[in-house]
C-alpha cells in the first residue's frame, strides 16, 4: 500500500466508523500514530510476529512499570527538553538555570522543612561519604527568592531510590526545603551513586539490542518553583563520573555539572556539625518569572506518592 491507501483505511477503520462522542485530539493522533506504523510496516516490510512481538514487548514493559524508564532511555525524554527549549526560544525567554527531565523515579509527599534538611536515615552514612548540598534560589537579576519550594531527590550508594526500592525506609533521600529568608537551602545527605538499569529488566532488553550501556552518572534531581515564577525540572550531574557525558538518558547538559568538593578543614568540619571530612556541592537555581506568553512547564503525568 501506498501512503494514500493507508491513510483511507486508517480512516475507514477509526474515524468513519465513530457513532459516539469523538475526542477530536485522541483521534487526531491516534490517526497519525497508526498511519505512520502502517507506514513503517510497508517500508520495513515488519512481520506480523515481529508485530506481536513489538505488542508483547510493551505489555512486558508496562507490567514492569518501566515505560518511563524506557522513554528516557530512548531519548523521548531528553527530546522534549530540546523542544521546550525551542519553544521557549520562540518566546522570548532565555536565562535561568538549564531544564533537565524528570526521570521516572519522583515521588510526592517527601517531608518539608525551611532552609535545612537531613535528607538520609543514617544506614549508608558510616560507609559512604557525607555530602552538603546548598544554593540559593534567584531570579534573572540576581535578587533572592525566600520561600522557594525545593524538591530534591535522589539515589543510595547503590545507585537505588527509596519507594522503589523496598529495602529503604520511606522517603530516604527525598525532602522538600523551602529556602530561608537569604532565599538559601541546605541539605545533608550522603553521596549518590549513579542509577543502572536493572540488567534483567526490559528497558536494558531493547538497550542490548542496540548495543547500549543502561548507566547514568551520579546526580540529583529538583523542581524548584515560587509563586510567579516558572516551575524548573532540572538535575546536577556530578564531574569525575566516568558516565557524566555518557548518560544512557541524556540529562547531562552545559550548566548543569556540579563538582563535589573534598572538605577536610577541621574547623570547617566541626562548625557543620560533623565529625568526618565531607563533600560539598554548591547548586544555585535561578528561577525566570512567568508571564502569560510563556509556554507552561507543568507536566502532567502519573507519579507514585507515599
Ligand atoms: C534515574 O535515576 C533517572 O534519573 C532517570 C532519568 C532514569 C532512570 C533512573
Ligand atoms: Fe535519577
Amino acid at each position: 500500500m501506498n501512503r494514500q491507501q493507508i491513510d483511507t483505511l486508517v480512516k475507514k477503520m477509526n474515524v468513519d466508523t465513530a457513532t459516539g462522542t469523538v475526542d477530536a485530539r485522541v483521534q487526531q493522533i491516534a490517526v497519525r500514530l497508526l498511519g505512520d506504523l502502517f507506514q513503517a510496516i510497508e517500508d520495513l516490510d515488519i512481520s506480523q510476529s515481529e508485530l506481536w512481538k513489538g505488542l508483547e514487548y510493551f505489555t512486558d514493559a508496562g507490567q514492569a512499570n518501566e515505560l518511563g524508564l524506557l522513554a528516557a532511555g530512548l531519548g523521548l525524554e531528553h527530546y522534549l527538553d530540546l523542544r521546550a527549549d525551542e519553544a521557549d526560544a520562540e518566546a522570548g525567554i532565555t536565562g535561568g538555570t538549564p531544564r533537565t527531565i524528570e526521570g521516572p523515579l519522583y515521588v510526592s509527599g517527601a517531608p518539608e522543612s525551611v532552609g535545612f534538611a537531613r535528607m538520609d536515615d543514617g544506614s549508608e552514612s558510616d560507609h559512604i561519604d557525607t555530602l552538603i548540598i546548598e544554593g540559593k534560589v534567584t531570579d534573572a537579576k540576581g535578587e533572592i527568592i525566600p520561600n522557594a519550594k525545593v524538591e530534591i531527590w535522589h539515589a543510595n550508594g547503590l545507585g537505588n531510590y527509596s519507594f522503589f526500592d523496598k529495602t529503604q525506609s520511606d522517603f530516604n533521600l527525598r525532602r522538600t526545603i523551602f529556602t530561608d529568608a537569604d532565599g538559601k537551602y541546605t541539605a545533608l545527605t550522603t553521596m549518590p551513586v549513579g542509577y543502572g538499569c536493572p540488567p534483567q529488566g526490559t528497558t536494558q532488553l531493547v538497550l542490548n539490542k542496540l548495543g547500549r550501556h543502561g548507566n547514568r552518572p551520579s546526580h540529583v534531581h529538583y523542581f524548584v518553583s515560587a509563586p510567579g515564577y516558572r516551575k524548573l525540572t532540572t538535575q546536577f550531574n556530578i564531574e569525575g563520573d566516568q558516565y557524566l557525558w555518557d548518560d544512557f538518558a541524556f540529562a547531562t547538559r552545559e550548566g548543569l555539572v556540579a563538582t563535589a568538593e573534598e572538605i577536610t578543614d577541621k574547623a570547617e568540619i566541626s562548625r557543620r556539625g560533623l565529625d568526618k571530612a565531607f563533600k560539598h556541592i554548591l547548586f544555585n537555581i535561578e528561577l525566570v518569572q512567568d508571564a502569560d506568553t510563556a509556554p507552561s512547564t507543568e507536566v502532567e503525568r502519573r507519579r507514585a506518592s507515599a
